[in-house]
């Protein structure tokens, strides 16, 4: 506590700001004019790119709602794929500057890999996949599999805890990339597919047949898949964090791509708040007063992200569950914006 006010009282008296005394990826981005934004190798629903280069997804959304309040242009991003096991080194070494590419929140990685969690961008749980031709309804008739997993995910980490817990045996065949991995299982090198199963949604439709497979009931964790920042950044952890919240609240308001420009001239006090109209909550966060407008025209409040990319609007039909508001059964929720 000491030490940190020391370094705030020096930094104020050498007539520095306190954000100045940090990294400031927020000017580093505006000055580069282009965010570095790190994705999957291509999960549809998520991150993956069209045959022209095209990203779309989820997770692509979250970038693009960033690149959209800091230069009010969603286009404004380098896409850089990554693998699940390179994903960590290249937000640690500054290669991009966030990582949106369904990442699990843990306690771990939120300590030991110098960099933050934001928030949660989707609710998800690890899944098993099989042939339907197996004939296995459940997951505790999996003793002595083989299955198939992608390396450097807490997939592993799950699926040993799983076998182990109910005193099952398994053999792990594990590859670096997901299509490896979905290829493998494809051509029956093993018994069972698993990661999140969002994940197994998706890859489904990478599959030829995918009528011929079967996910089963059992959900055996907890995946809360969101955007990672690097540590030392409070002024762009927060820009990040608060990008992600304005999609909800945009949501919780009933804000959306299509009606944005008549909500804007709303008289109500938050209203007025959240499209600067009244306070300067976008300056706070070193962005401009029509911040939100920006992000929403770019690529519409949460839940319009989420049916186009992942759900009833999509291929992949992911019900809302615990992905839906809290005020609608489900988790999804912003704290105030004032
Ligand atoms: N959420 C888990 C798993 C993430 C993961 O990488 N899953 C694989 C299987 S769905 C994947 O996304 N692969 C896409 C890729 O490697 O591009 C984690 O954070 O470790």
């Amino acid at each position: 506590m000491k030490r940190v006010s020391l370094v705030v009282t020096l930094a104020l008296a050498a007539g520095f700001s306190v954000q100045a005394a940090s990294a400031q990826t927020l000017k580093t981005v505006r000055d580069r004019g282009m965010l570095s934004c790190g994705v999957s190798q291509g999960l549809p629903g998520f991150s993956s790119p069209d045959d022209k280069g095209n990203w779309t997804g989820l997770d692509v959304d979250i970038c693009r709602a960033i690149s959209a309040a800091i230069f009010n242009d969603p286009s404004k991003i380098k896409f850089v794929p990554l693998s699940a096991k390179d994903r960590f080194t290249a937000l640690q070494s500054g290669e991009i500057d966030v990582l949106s590419r369904n990442t699990t929140w843990t306690l771990s990685r939120d300590t030991t890999l110098g960099a933050s969690f934001t928030g949660v961008t989707y609710y998800d749980g690890q899944g098993f996949m099989v042939k339907k031709a197996l004939k296995v309804n459940s997951a505790l008739e999996l003793n002595s599999a083989s299955v198939c997993v992608q390396q450097g995910t807490t997939t592993e980490q799950n699926l040993a805890d799983y076998f182990k817990g109910n005193n099952m045996k398994y053999e792990v065949i594990a590859f670096g990339t997901n299509d490896e991995t979905v290829k493998a299982y494809e051509s029956g090198r093993c018994d069972v597919f698993t990661t999140d199963v969002s994940g197994l949604y998706a890859d489904r439709l990478k599959l030829a047949n995918a009528a011929d497979h079967v996910v089963l009931p059992e959900v055996i964790s907890k995946e809360p898949l969101g955007p990672m920042v690097r540590h030392g950044d409070d002024q762009w952890f927060d820009v990040v964090k608060w990008t992600l919240y304005a999609m909800i609240t945009a949501e919780e308001l009933g804000i959306t791509q299509k009606n944005l420009d008549e909500m804007a001239k709303s008289d109500k006090p938050e209203m007025k708040r959240v499209f600067g109209t009244d306070g300067n909550l976008g300056e706070q966060l070193g962005l401009t007063k029509d911040w939100v407008s920006r992000i929403v025209r770019a690529v519409g409040n949460y839940g319009e992200s989420f049916d186009r990319n992942v759900g009833a609007g999509s291929k992949l039909g992911i019900a809302r569950g615990l992905n839906n508001l809290w005020s609608k059964g489900g988790i999804q929720y912003a704290p105030p914006m004032r």
